[in-house]
């Protein structure tokens, strides 16, 4: 059985025998004393060793050569070598790593490691080369650490008020988003399209009787686009619910599922996050602000800077002015941009009662960026199928959709959020490179 102890778990051992492993970060090699700084994935622990340089001429004491060998084998060892080490555990207040030391009796190399091809400085495109010598540094390893105690939390809360977790295909006969970011692949005799969404399964749910359900999976968008914030495949947080009244019953869930979301990552991470991100993660207050896109166009306007196309959406600047307008005057990270108008939002939304010109809608944008788009989706089959057709879609493509509604459906409405995107605004990160476990871009499938 392997007896390893954690580092992180060291502190709480008394003084006595111990043997850890992890890979060797650096080796002082003094005259008279060897240090290690031995790094596993808890954290790192300084082992020390009394050098033995050479043998006394006068005759050789009990164990004096396995001593000289181990002052070699440490003398020798190289930066990312894997060793395991069993020593003597002291407790010292005088050692500035962590308040203890391992006292070297036996070290065994587990295995060796080639003179590592990336530095803290490399450019983000070789550290994406090398992308799990990079995970092995404490600030990337810390992101995916935050990233399970968020999504942890997610679901807790979900899995709480008996919401039902899907998986839905990402093997698609049609396109569910815009057909201009499809990835198409041979299919046997026939094609196939690579999920862009979970949206048409999501929504099958509420027909289907399962009420409210999540999912946490892949998205593929064949977007060419080089931006921070634009990956061809996503991990996408989607969540639908029935019963709503309007897209206000999902932003309250929405806001509140990220308050548990944040909350969890502060309590847990919130002070390695500070010391390693130096950011001080703030748990946002309920409700978000909420603005019509309209009046955030205005409000970005009156401040000097004017969204291109009047009819389009939010632009990348006109949603860091919004973003910067509320952190100002209303003291809050988040802020739901809604009522996007119809023109500029897909066929399946709801459309406003009063004004068909506008659409139950929102988007959600955090630290300057969106992170999410939400809706109330319209039921109405008679409705879906005239809001389709004049976004030029063909019925018949979407006979398998539109069943959905023939057969007695709910009101219902939910959202998807990118959770790179999430991460890399939560620590200030500058793209989502950094917040995806192995990203894919135009120009990366590899590694
Ligand atoms: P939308 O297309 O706005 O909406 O996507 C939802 C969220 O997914 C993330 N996202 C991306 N992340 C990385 N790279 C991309 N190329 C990318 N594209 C999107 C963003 C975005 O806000 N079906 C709807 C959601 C719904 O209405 O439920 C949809 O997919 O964070």
């Amino acid at each position: 059985m392997n007896t390893r102890t954690l580092v992180k778990d060291l502190a709480a051992l008394p003084d006595g025998p111990v043997t850890v492993a992890g890979w060797v970060e650096t080796v002082r090699d003094q005259k008279k004393v060897q240090f290690i700084i031995l790094r596993d994935e808890s954290g790192a622990v300084q082992l020390v060793n009394p050098a033995v340089r050479e043998l006394d001429p006068e005759g050789v004491s009990v164990g004096a050569a396995e001593a000289l060998a181990l002052t070699e084998q440490i003398s020798a060892l190289g930066h990312g070598t894997f060793i395991e080490v069993s020593g003597d555990l002291k407790h010292d207040e005088r050692v500035k790593l962590g308040g203890l030391e391992v006292k070297i009796a036996t070290l065994e190399v587990v295995t060796e490691a080639l003179e590592t091809p990336i530095a803290a400085d490399s450019s983000l495109d070789k550290r994406m080369d090398w992308r799990f010598l990079d995970l092995r540094h404490p600030k990337q390893n810390l992101i995916f650490r935050v990233q399970t105690t968020f999504l942890h939390a997610l679901r807790s809360y979900w899995v709480e008020r008996d919401w039902v977790e899907i998986q839905t295909p990402k093997l698609m006969a049609s396109a569910s988003e815009s057909r201009a970011e499809l990835f198409e692949l041979g299919y046997f005799e026939g094609k196939a399209y690579l999920a862009q969404s979970p949206q048409f399964f999501k929504q099958m749910a509420q027909p289907a009787g399962l009420g409210r359900v999540f999912e946490v999976g892949p998205a593929f968008r064949a977007d060419p686009s080089f931006t921070s914030r634009h990956a061809t495949e996503f991990t996408s947080i989607d969540a639908e619910m029935s019963w709503v009244e309007s897209h206000e019953d999902v932003m309250k869930m929405h806001e509140e599922v990220l308050v548990a979301g944040f909350t969890a990552v502060k309590e847990k991470h919130g002070a390695e996050i500070l010391e390693l991100f130096g950011v001080e993660i703030t748990v946002p207050t309920t409700p978000f602000p909420r603005i019509p896109l309209a009046e955030a166009k205005e409000i970005v306007a009156s401040r000097g800077y004017v969204v291109p196309r009047a009819d389009a959406d939010m632009d990348p600047e006109g949603e860091r002015q919004i973003s910067q307008y509320v952190k100002e005057e209303l003291g809050h990270e988040f802020v739901f941009l809604t009522d996007y108008a119809s023109s500029i939002r897909p066929f399946y939304h709801m459309r406003h009662e009063d004004d068909p010109t506008l659409t139950n809608s929102y988007d959600l944008i955090f630290n300057g960026v969106e992170i999410s788009t939400g809706a109330q989706r319209e039921h109405r089959i008679d409705v879906l199928i005239e809001q389709a057709k004049e976004k030029g879609l063909e019925p018949e493509e979407l006979e398998f959709y539109l069943d959905f509604f023939r057969y007695g459906v709910p009101p219902h409405g939910g959202f998807g959020m990118g959770l790179a995107r999430v991460l890399m605004l939560m620590l200030h990160e500058h793209s989502i490179r950094e917040t995806t476990y192995l990203f894919r871009g135009p120009t990366r499938l590899l590694p």
